[in-house]
C-alpha cells in the first residue's frame, strides 16, 4: 500500500531489535515503574532519536512514514518505550527544528539527537489540558529575558530529559496569541521536575509533573516571536498526533498477533478455538480495525513530509481511528485468551492498559472529533454541491 521494499526491510530491523532488546524488560519496567537508563543508548544506536531532524543538526533524518513505522513496531512490543520515542522525537525536538534560529538548532538539536540525551513537551497543566490555551504559566518580561512561573502536568519523560520546549503567557489579555514557547533544559536554577507519577498504563515511561519558580529563560531562548506559541505547538501536536496513532497501531498489533497466534494453539472442545465463528470473526474485526488504521495512520505520515499542506484533519482521524483500535484489539484479545489474557503470563493486559492512553495522549478522542467536525464543517460551508437538495 503506501510502504516501499525499504520501509518494509526497516520495519523488520526494527522488529527484531525490539524483540531482542525490549521485550524481556517489559515486565519488569511495568510492574516497577521506571524508564531501564541502560536502554536509552541503544534507542540511540538505532538512530532512533533524531529522526525529524536534519543530520546537519546532528539528526538521524528520515521521512515520516519510517519514522512511524519505528514507532509502530517498538510499541507492537512495548507501548512505555514507544511514547518515550514518539514524544521525544515528535513533541520535545520537532519545534526546535521545525521554529527555531540557526543558533537554536545548532545550541540545542546535536545533544538531543545523536547525542542521545532526551527532550519533552510542557504544554499541559492542572488547568489547561483540552482547553490548551486556557494556560497559566506566565513568563514576565525582565531585563533581556522573562521570568517564568507555574506549574506543567503529565509531562511525557519529565524527569528523564535535558531540555523542554514548554509554553507560557507573555500577555494575559491576548488569548491564545497571549501565548508564547521556550526552551529550558534541566539546572536551570528554579525548575525542577516532579515525583513520577502513578499509572495505570504505560508504566515504564517517565511522567511528572514541572515547576517553574522565577525560572530566569533569556530572550534567545524564546521559539520564533511572542504570541506564536500556541500555534507552533498546534502545528507541533499535528505531527505528535500521527506518531499516536502509529503507537496506538502498534500496540493493536502486538495484541493482535498474539490473539491470533493463541487461537490457532489453543483446542477446546477437540478443535483450535480460532475455528469457533466467535472466535474467527473477532480476529476478522480485529485485522479489518488494524488494517484502515494503517492506512489513515500512513497517509496522515506522508501528507506531514509535503510543503505547506495542512493535514491537522488527517492527523485527527489517524489518531483517533488508531486509537480506538488500539482499544478494541488489546479488549478482544484478552477475550481470545480468556483467563490466560487476564493474567501477566501473556503481555496483553499490558496492552490493554497501555493502549488506554492513546484515546486520552495528544487530545482525547473528543478533541480530535472537535478538530475533524471544525474542519469537515468549514469544508461544507465552501462546498458549491447542491446535490440532493430540492431546486429551488
Ligand atoms: N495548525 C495551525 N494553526 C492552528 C492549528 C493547527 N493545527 N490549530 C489551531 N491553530 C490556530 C488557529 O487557526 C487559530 O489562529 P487564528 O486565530 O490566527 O485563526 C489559533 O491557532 C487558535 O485556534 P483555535 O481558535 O482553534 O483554538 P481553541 O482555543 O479553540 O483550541 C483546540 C483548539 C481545542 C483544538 C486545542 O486547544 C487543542 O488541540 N486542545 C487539546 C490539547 C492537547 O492535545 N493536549 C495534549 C497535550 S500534549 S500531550
Amino acid at each position: 500500500m503506501w510502504t516501499t521494499p525499504e520501509h518494509e526491510k526497516y520495519r523488520m530491523k526494527i522488529r527484531e531489535f525490539a524483540e531482542r532488546e525490549i521485550a524481556p524488560i517489559t515486565q519488569k519496567t511495568d510492574r516497577e515503574q521506571f524508564f531501564p537508563d541502560e536502554l536509552l543508548p541503544k534507542l540511540n544506536e538505532m538512530g532512533l532519536l533524531g529522526m525529524q531532524v536534519d543530520k546537519k543538526y546532528g539528526g538521524t533524518y528520515t521521512d515520516t512514514l519510517t519514522y512511524i513505522i519505528a514507532v509502530e513496531e517498538i510499541s507492537r512490543v512495548c507501548g512505555s518505550t514507544g511514547i518515550t520515542i514518539a514524544a521525544h522525537n515528535s513533541l520535545g525536538t520537532y519545534p526546535i527544528y521545525k521554529f527555531g534560529t540557526e543558533k537554536q538548532k545548532r545550541k540545542y538539536l546535536p545533544e538531543i539527537t545523536t547525542g542521545g540525551k532526551l527532550a519533552a513537551f510542557g504544554l499541559t497543566e492542572p488547568e489547561a489540558g483540552s482547553d490548551a490555551g486556557g494556560t497559566k504559566t506566565f513568563a514576565a518580561k525582565v531585563k533581556d529575558g522573562y521570568k517564568v512561573n507555574g506549574t506543567k502536568c503529565w509531562i511525557t519523560c519529565a524527569g528523564i530529559s535535558k531540555t523542554v520546549v514548554f509554553t507560557a503567557k507573555t500577555s494575559r489579555e491576548m488569548g491564545t496569541k497571549g501565548i508564547s514557547s521556550f526552551i529550558v533544559t534541566h539546572g536551570t536554577p528554579g525548575f525542577s521536575s516532579g515525583k513520577k507519577e502513578n499509572k495505570l498504563g504505560l508504566r515504564g515511561s517517565d511522567t511528572r509533573f514541572l515547576h517553574f519558580d522565577d525560572v530566569f529563560i533569556p530572550e534567545e531562548d524564546r521559539l520564533g516571536e511572542e504570541g506564536q506559541g500556541f500555534k507552533q505547538f498546534m502545528i507541533t501536536l499535528d505531527g505528535g498526533r500521527v506518531s499516536i496513532g502509529a503507537m496506538a497501531l502498534g500496540i493493536a498489533q502486538g495484541a493482535y498477533d498474539i490473539a491470533i497466534k493463541y487461537a490457532t494453539k489453543r483446542q477446546q472442545f477437540g478443535q483450535p478455538i480460532g475455528k469457533f465463528q466467535s472466535v474467527g470473526f473477532k480476529l476478522a474485526d480485529m485485522a479489518t480495525q488494524l488494517q484502515a488504521s494503517r492506512h489513515l495512520v500512513y497517509h496522515a505520515a506522508l501528507l506531514k513530509d509535503k510543503e505547506n499542506v495542512r493535514y491537522s484533519k488527517e492527523s485527527a482521524m489517524a489518531k483517533l481511528h488508531a486509537s480506538e483500535t488500539g482499544y478494541f484489539c488489546t479488549y478482544a484479545a484478552i477475550g481470545i485468551l480468556g483467563a490466560e489474557g487476564y493474567g501477566d503470563k501473556y503481555p496483553v493486559e499490558r496492552m490493554f492498559r497501555d493502549a488506554k492512553l492513546c484515546e486520552i495522549g495528544e487530545g482525547t478522542s473528543e478533541i480530535q472529533r472537535l478538530v475533524i467536525s471544525r474542519i469537515i464543517l468549514k469544508e461544507a460551508e465552501k462546498s458549491t454541491s447542491t446535490f440532493g437538495f430540492p431546486k429551488e
